[in-house]
């Protein structure tokens, strides 16, 4: 979308109702605390700022055996990355690499690690219908924290307009340049029956949605297979979208909680499996 579309109906937006006034506050406050003092009319992750590795160490990117980074991912083990399953798809499994404690994809700190298996939810298909997530086993160990898998007693973190942290190195604009550093934005997360309005195939037993009714903040392509999180556990897996920060159109993730016995199983290195 061009970006005077973008501008033109956030501003009709804005005037169409007072409840829309309203829900767009905590996107000012958004743009008060990121720290940028443009207002948000470039948005970039869209809408985010430049994070450091150091806070989010268990964020890590795939890329190709050219090294194109083309999804993001999470460390759930010192041998397992979760990502998306429509991720996992994209390359060739001796083609995959995985690279962890890296920020900038220029630089040639942290590690690029071969995967030697990779797991993908039975059933998956296309993002849309959800199951999209996958486990990629590492070849070797690495030394990064992991991120925590959301517990039995966890389900509050889907609550409502929950504060949840976005990371990657995809475009900063939709239709946009991918990022050259990690970034991170944050969204809250949107109940089930408004991403419902959102999305006819939005499903509430297999995604979740974030981002805010007025959009300008969101993941976007290239982000996807990466974190949700709300603290260090995580939530959600970048799945898909009906573009990037578009107003009424939140991001929509996998629901990790579904599938976060799975992932545990899939992320143990079991010796007996090799
Ligand atoms: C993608 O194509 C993609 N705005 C990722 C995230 C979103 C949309 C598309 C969510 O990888």
């Amino acid at each position: 979308m061009a970006k005077h579309a973008r501008r033109n109906r956030k501003v009709r937006f804005l005037l169409a109702a007072a409840a829309a006034l309203a829900a767009s506050l905590p996107v000012a406050a958004i743009a008060a605390t990121g720290g940028d003092a443009a207002p948000q009319v470039e948005p970039r992750i869209v809408g985010g700022g430049e994070a450091s590795i150091q806070d989010y160490p268990y964020a890590v990117y795939l890329t190709d055996s050219s090294g194109n980074q083309f999804c993001g991912g999470v460390l759930v083990s010192s041998t397992a990355v979760a990502t998306a399953a429509h991720c996992a798809a994209a390359v060739a499994q001796s083609d995959m690499r995985v690279v962890a404690g890296r920020q900038q994809k220029s630089g040639t700190d942290g590690v690029v690690v071969n995967v030697k298996k990779i797991w993908t939810e039975p059933g998956f298909s296309d993002p849309g219908k959800g199951s999209d997530v996958a486990v990629l086993t590492l070849d070797r160990q690495v030394s990064y924290r992991p991120v925590s898998l959301p517990g039995k007693s966890d389900g509050s973190l889907y609550a409502e307009g929950t504060n949840a942290t976005v990371l990657g190195w995809g475009r900063t604009a939709d239709g946009g340049a991918r990022a050259t550093s990690l970034r991170s934005a944050v969204v809250p997360v949107v109940s089930d029956s408004s991403c419902t309005s959102s999305y006819s195939n939005y499903n509430a037993t297999s995604m979740v949605c974030a981002g805010y009714p007025d959009g300008g903040v969101d993941a976007c392509q290239g982000d996807s297979g990466g974190p949700l999180v709300v603290g260090d556990t995580l939530i959600g897996i970048v799945s898909w979208g009906d573009g990037c920060a578009k107003p009424g159109k939140p991001g929509v993730y996998t629901r990790v909680s579904t599938y976060a016995d799975e992932i545990r199983a899939q992320s143990q290195s079991r010796s007996l499996l090799w």
